[in-house]
């Protein structure tokens, strides 16, 4: 029987079956995927074979995936962790404020999924609580991202009708990212009256860091239609590519490649002919990017 993982907490794991059940699985022995190093070698949104034994599944295999998000451990011990498997888009929610997302982590996040061909959107929440200046700088991202043909939406999941969001994930399955306390688990309660994720107060989450979910989690809203929640990410950490790589996953960027005088060996750095530096200066290449392109390409301050 072929199961999907909803939930994984190292030693055991939550699947959906083909029948329809939500069954408690263990695994047997050492489960490896061909060519993965990670902590978790069975992560959320895997397909993976099981036998049923007493009500209870043993995992027998991890099926081969269509694709997965991993981020580098904080820790820098050369390990990653498998956020998700088999995702069809990638939702950040950031917030201007309480707390405040930067544009390098927002960067961070999408150059990640770019580089793993997963298609990336957008979610601004929390707006009933921005100010006259908030909101414009709000749109000044907006426009960067929205030229770059990333969507993104407005919302406040406390006060607005989500509809737009459940449009958005309709029938397909989405991994839901950001900061803890932006409103991950608040917006997934509004989708469905099955969800009940556990959400902080707004005194709980604000300066402590605390996070309020703790585990990644895959709810099925119909037969089609998946969303995971995940715990508030603080850092993102990059996963590995090349120098000549990085730039490649910023799509705007990548462009424009064939017409730096250097081609594909040009870093946008301080070559002769380089038409992203031109593109800066034209304004159709924003400013905000260029920097978080070059503090990761530096690997400065790489974990923001
Ligand atoms: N004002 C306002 N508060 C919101 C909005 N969305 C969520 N909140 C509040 O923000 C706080 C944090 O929300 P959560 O849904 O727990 O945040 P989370 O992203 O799931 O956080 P972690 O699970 O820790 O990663 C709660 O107090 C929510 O009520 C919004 O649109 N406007
Ligand atoms: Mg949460
Ligand atoms: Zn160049």
């Amino acid at each position: 029987m072929i199961g999907l993982v909803k939930r994984s907490t190292g030693s055991w794991y939550d699947v959906y079956t083909e029948d329809g059940r939500l069954l408690p699985c263990r695994t047997r022995g050492k489960l490896r995927l061909e060519g993965y190093k990670e902590t978790n070698p069975i992560a959320v949104g895997d397909h993976v074979l099981l036998e049923i034994e007493n009500n209870e599944g043993i995992i027998t295999k991890i099926l081969e995936r269509k694709n997965h998000i991993q981020r580098q451990s904080v820790k820098k011990t050369g390990h990653a962790h498998v956020l998700a498997a088999n995702i069809d888009q990638a939702v950040l929610i950031a917030t201007m404020i309480l707390p405040r997302t930067s544009t390098g982590f927002i960067d961070r996040f999408l150059v990640t999924a770019e580089s793993y061909d997963i298609p990336q959107v957008l979610i601004f929440n929390k707006q009933d609580v921005l100010s006259e200046s908030d909101l414009q700088a709000q749109q000044q991202l907006i426009n960067v991202y929205e030229k770059m043909g990333v969507r993104c939406f407005k919302i406040s999941a406390v006060q607005d009708d989500v509809g737009v969001v459940i449009e958005l994930l309709e029938g397909k399955t989405s991994l839901i990212a950001g900061h803890s306390g932006v409103g991950k688990s608040t917006l997934l309660n509004k989708l469905s009256p099955e969800i009940k994720q556990s959400t902080a107060d707004i005194s709980g989450f604000s300066e402590k860091g605390t996070h309020t979910t703790t585990f990644a989690e895959m709810f099925k809203l119909n037969n089609t239609t998946f969303v995971i929640d995940t715990p508030g990410i603080k850092e993102w950490g990059l996963v590995s590519m090349t120098q000549e790589e990085l730039s490649d996953n910023f799509p705007e960027m990548r462009a424009l490649r064939s017409d730096c005088k250097f081609g594909y060996r040009c870093l946008h750095l301080n070559e002769p002919g380089c038409a992203v530096k031109a593109a800066i200066e034209q304004g159709s290449v924003a400013r905000s990017r260029y920097n978080n392109y070059i503090s990761m390409l530096l690997g400065e301050d790489n974990r923001k």
